[in-house]
């Protein structure tokens, strides 16, 4: 059976989301994050680089929530949540299925460690740490955070879902960004498609029934 290997309050939310959706049969062998929010080590005996999520099938191992879509739809969708082959639809969905973790993830986790790193630093320094982060997070990191949230905003302008007029997978995938950008990027009413769109995301049963399996999830509230 398809094993995920679940770290709290993580990524791998999005992979229990996606197979509660397709209905696939699933187990899931639970890891804490430390106090630092860091996997612990046993993650390493999954995957070299311990991170989540991880999910082992049929003898193999696959990380990366975006490798792990692909292997999930393709072995057990049937189909279902990928538009058809050679249609603009297609071009966006494997746009937004990279994307996601390739570009859209990258201000927002500079956003986080910049906003943790006066908190981490040592007493003394604090003050200058707070002034440098401060900077740094108002001159380079909020306006990348801003350009990204206004493209997905005219997306969903253009299509009730990201790859077009159908859920698909890439929704599960982009469900990251968004929920991240609301938790700590200034997601609001600004951007009111994408507060729909995470209105709609969170009242789907599949996900509901994934929020139950894989337990309290701070970003996705
Ligand atoms: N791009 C990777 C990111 C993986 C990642 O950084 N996962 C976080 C959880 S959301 C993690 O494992 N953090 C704990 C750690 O870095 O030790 C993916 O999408 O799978």
């Amino acid at each position: 059976m398809l094993t995920v290997h679940h770290l709290n309050n993580s990524r791998s939310q999005r992979v229990l989301w996606l197979l509660e959706e397709l209905g696939v049969p699933y187990e899931i062998v639970r890891y804490q994050r430390q106090p630092s929010m860091l996997a612990p080590k046993e993650l390493r005996q999954i995957h070299p680089l311990g991170k989540s999520p991880v999910i082992t099938d049929n003898g193999n191992t696959i990380a990366e929530s975006g490798a792990i879509i692909e292997y999930i739809v393709d072995s057990y969708g049937e189909g279902r949540l990928i538009p058809p082959p050679k249609t603009p639809e297609r071009l966006r969905y494997t746009y937004y299925l990279h994307y996601a973790e390739g570009s859209a993830m990258f201000p927002l986790l500079q956003k986080l460690i910049f906003s943790l790193l006066p908190g981490r630093s040592p007493a003394l320094m604090r003050p200058v740490v707070g002034m440098i982060s401060k900077k740094v997070l108002a001159t380079m990191v909020d306006p990348q955070i801003r350009t990204h949230m206004d493209f997905w905003e005219s997306t969903l302008s253009t299509s009730e879902w990201f790859a077009g007029a159908q859920f698909t997978a890439a929704d599960v995938q982009m469900s990251f960004p968004l929920e991240a950008a609301s938790a700590r990027g200034g997601l609001g009413p600004e951007h009111p498609k994408c507060l729909a769109f995470l209105a709609r995301i969170h009242a789907r049963p599949a996900y509901q029934r994934a929020l139950e399996k894989g337990g309290p999830y701070q970003v996705g509230r």
